[in-house]
């Protein structure tokens, strides 16, 4: 199988450019997942390697989000390990040494959107036709809690509130306006604007702008850090549930018919 992930890396200027190629949504699975956790840690170990930009190879979509076949009439020890992926993409990408940028040039919602938020900043193709959000309610399903602070981190307590119960869907304008995404711009500019605007935060002083974000997001990670089994423990046995399964099902189902 091809790879999921190709990464370009300029020596010259120390970024990374990490191109998400799983057809046809990037779709987050266990392969998928592995594959990108060691693409990063890969970059993280490079001393050479200062920041790094995520996108997508695909058209329309930075990324579906977790794949739903992961967790639809899968067996607890596969949806175990597959959260466990989940959660190590999570600790990689929000603790990253490096400088993030996600170069959201296409749909991102629900995991899609927590992979962007890991990152220090963001640039989305002004597309109405994208949105962003965390829609897990939607799908009848609870974002866990380091989905929900990690938003609040980023967009505060009040509109996290609504946009969980809602599980709303942002458009980029929309996302814009409430800060879920830093910056708009045209489609086919959104990488290179990524590229350049990354040199902005590599001219500070590593040290000092690692420690403050590590400062910044020290206690979120530990919240999950030293509650990784038990988080495992309830996702396994909340998405293995029959009703939960049931709206899983109908979810999937809608999806493809949407599409018929
Ligand atoms: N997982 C698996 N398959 C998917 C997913 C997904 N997340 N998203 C899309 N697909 C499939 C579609 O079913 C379709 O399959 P097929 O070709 O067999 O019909 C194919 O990918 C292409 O999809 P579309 O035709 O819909 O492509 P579009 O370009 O029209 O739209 C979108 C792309 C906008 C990404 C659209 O596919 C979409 O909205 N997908 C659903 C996104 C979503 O709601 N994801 C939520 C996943 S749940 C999650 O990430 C967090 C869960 C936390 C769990 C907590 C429990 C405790």
């Amino acid at each position: 199988t091809p790879p999921k992930i190709r990464v370009e890396f300029d020596q010259s200027t120390g970024v990374a450019v990490m191109h998400m190629q799983s057809p046809p949504v990037n779709s987050l699975s266990l392969d998928f997942l592995t594959e990108l956790c060691i693409s990063v840690e890969k970059l993280e170990m490079d001393k050479s390697c200062r920041g790094l930009v995520i996108t997508s190879a695909q058209p329309k979509v930075f990324s579906a989000g977790l794949d739903i076949t992961e967790m639809y009439g899968k067996s607890p020890e596969h949806c175990g390990a597959f959260w466990r992926s989940v959660q190590e993409m999570w600790l990689k990408l929000y603790g990253s040494n490096m400088v993030t940028i996600a170069a959201i040039n296409g749909s991102s919602p629900a995991g899609g959107c927590l992979m962007a938020m890991t990152c220090d900043y963001r640039i989305m193709a002004d597309n109405p036709r994208y949105n962003i959000g965390l829609n897990e309610t939607q799908l009848g399903i609870v974002a866990p809690f380091w989905f929900m602070d990690t938003m609040k981190n980023t967009v505060g307590q009040r509109t996290t509130e609504m946009a969980l119960q809602l599980g709303l869907l942002y458009k980029p304008a929309d996302a814009l306006k409430i800060g879920l995404v830093d910056q708009l711009e045209p489609e086919d500019q959104v990488i290179a604007v990524a590229t350049q605007t990354i040199s902005r935060w590599l001219a500070i002083p590593d040290h000092a702008r690692q420690i403050t974000k590590s400062m910044m997001r020290k206690k979120t990670i530990d919240k999950l850090t030293s509650n990784r089994e038990s988080d495992i423990q309830y996702f396994v046995n909340f998405i293995t549930k029959d009703s939960i399964q049931k709206s899983l099902g109908g979810y999937m189902e809608m999806l493809k018919k949407r599409r018929a």
